[in-house]
């Protein structure tokens, strides 16, 4: 049997209330020890004196005692609603170990739920991001999926991919011939449905990960462009120093802004350019890593002065990354006279800035790309767990097609029992027997 756990599950500082949360066989008995009370009522708030391993008072908290199977962990579960601050609710943990239990680990609420057969996987890393969520629009999606989105996609892809095995497994078992035609056709038709939908699910995942995790920019160019002041003017403060010296920055600077209902991390970078000096070497690889960490890369171009080696330089770094990031180009320095030679990123459309308009464009810009980064309503795979599971099912898939064809149909199923395997990864690991066995026995196909 489980022992009891205890944990205060609000954020520690000064806040009007804070919650106590206890699990386990022996939650009820520990918090009538707590109170000096007989018993709860389940699903009753009961106001109620709270003492020490002394009895000494320690609160008045509201208390609910939920009884197992119907809560949370599926265990009994008993919360104390006591007052906020910094004393209180840890007092009341103290006591509640006092009389037997112990504190819980991070997440064992949420690891019961799961083995208590509450929640599913996908359930409950939902439960875990919506806790972090960057924005309104990823928390409105979570809150879906903590309700079972993703476990009802896995469900369907899952029961889809059965019913092609199924098929195969009854020709294998009870035919000489191949498989018919039109049974091959409409499989290879489900199997190219599943591909583009795990297709569309895995880019827009990989374009709209920043809505869980915070998006992060990338302010780069060569060295004395103006990134600093750039990242500056965002800030509306003098966070970098700015200076007419070209290698100024030397290491990566990070802040976090709002933008739209967006939690943005804005990186400045050291200028790249080729350098001797040991320490500018080691900021410029850092700049680089800062790209590969962003999602938004804003390159930065000085239109004072003629394109360079430097330039050419940060151009192959926009080609290098283009495929997977974000671009935004952008001419500093428009007040003086342009002599830059734009046409190699005209492609790109390059904002014009100089110091009076160079925040409010890029800021309107970076509006617009979040928001047409984060379009669309459909799942959001949150963890890279999911995203490989997806991956591996997708691949999978891909793999069935060819012996499909060929009519080496035992290939064919086990390349569909692997697709099945990691989908169900997502939500509940399974044994494939299990699956199929109930699969057949609901699957009469006329035999
Ligand atoms: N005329 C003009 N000068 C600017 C503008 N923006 C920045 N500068 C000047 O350009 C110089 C370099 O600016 P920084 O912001 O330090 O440039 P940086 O790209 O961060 O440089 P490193 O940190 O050395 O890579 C400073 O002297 C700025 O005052 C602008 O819009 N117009
Ligand atoms: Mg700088």
């Amino acid at each position: 049997m489980n022992d009891t756990i205890a944990a205060v599950a609000t954020a520690s500082g000064v806040g009007s209330v804070a919650i106590v949360r206890l699990s386990g066989a022996e939650a009820l008995e520990i918090a009538t020890k707590i109170s000096k009370r007989s018993s709860f009522t389940p699903r009753y708030a009961t106001l109620s004196s709270l003492y020490d391993s002394d009895g000494e008072l320690i609160d008045e908290a509201i208390v609910i005692y939920f009884k197992a199977p119907h809560s949370f962990t599926t265990e009994d579960v008993v919360e104390f609603q006591c007052h906020g601050g910094f004393v209180v609710a840890e007092r009341i943990l103290r006591t509640l170990v006092h009389f037997g239990a112990r504190l819980a680990e991070p997440g064992e609420f949420t690891k019961r739920a799961f083995i208590g057969g509450r929640i599913d996987l996908s359930e409950a890393e939902a439960i875990a991001k919506l806790i972090e969520a960057k924005s309104e629009d990823a928390a409105k999606i979570l809150a879906r999926q903590m309700k079972g989105e993703l476990k009802g996609f896995v469900d369907d892809v899952r029961e889809k991919l059965l019913r092609a095995i199924a098929f195969a497994e009854v020709t294998i078992d009870y035919a000489e011939e191949d498989l018919p035609e039109d049974i091959v056709d409409d499989i290879l038709k489900l199997l190219n449905e599943l591909q583009t939908q795990m297709d569309c699910i895995l880019s827009s995942s990989e374009r709209r990960r920043g809505m869980v995790d915070g998006f992060r920019v990338a302010i780069v160019g060569k060295p004395n462009v103006g990134k600093s002041s750039l990242l500056n003017a965002i800030l509306n403060y003098d966070r970098a120093i700015v200076s007419s010296i070209a290698g100024t920055t030397r290491d990566t600077i990070e802040e976090q802004i709002r933008i739209g209902s967006h939690l943005v991390r804005i990186v400045d970078t050291a200028g790249i350019r080729d350098s001797d000096d040991a320490i500018e070497k080691i900021g410029i690889k850092r700049s680089l890593a800062a790209i590969e960490q962003s999602d938004i890369v804003i390159a930065v171009f000085d239109s004072s002065f003629y394109w360079d080696e430097e330039d050419e330089e940060i151009l192959s770094l926009l080609k290098r990354f283009g495929h997977e990031k974000e671009i935004i180009v952008a001419l500093s320095k428009t007040d003086l006279p342009m002599v830059l030679e734009t046409s190699k990123i005209d492609t790109y459309s390059p904002l014009l800035l100089n110091r009076e308009n160079r925040a409010e464009k890029i800021l309107g810009t970076l509006e617009n790309r979040l928001s047409k980064m984060t379009q669309g309503d459909e799942l959001l795979l949150v963890s890279s767990r999911q995203i490989e599971a997806v991956k591996r099912a997708r691949d999978a898939i891909e793999r069935a097609r060819e012996p499909l064809l060929d009519g080496e149909l035992e290939i064919f199923t086990f390349q569909l029992t692997e697709a099945v395997s990691a989908i169900c990864s997502i939500s509940k690991p399974v044994d494939f027997n299990d699956i199929m066995d109930k699969m057949f026995s609901e699957f009469c196909l006329g035999k």
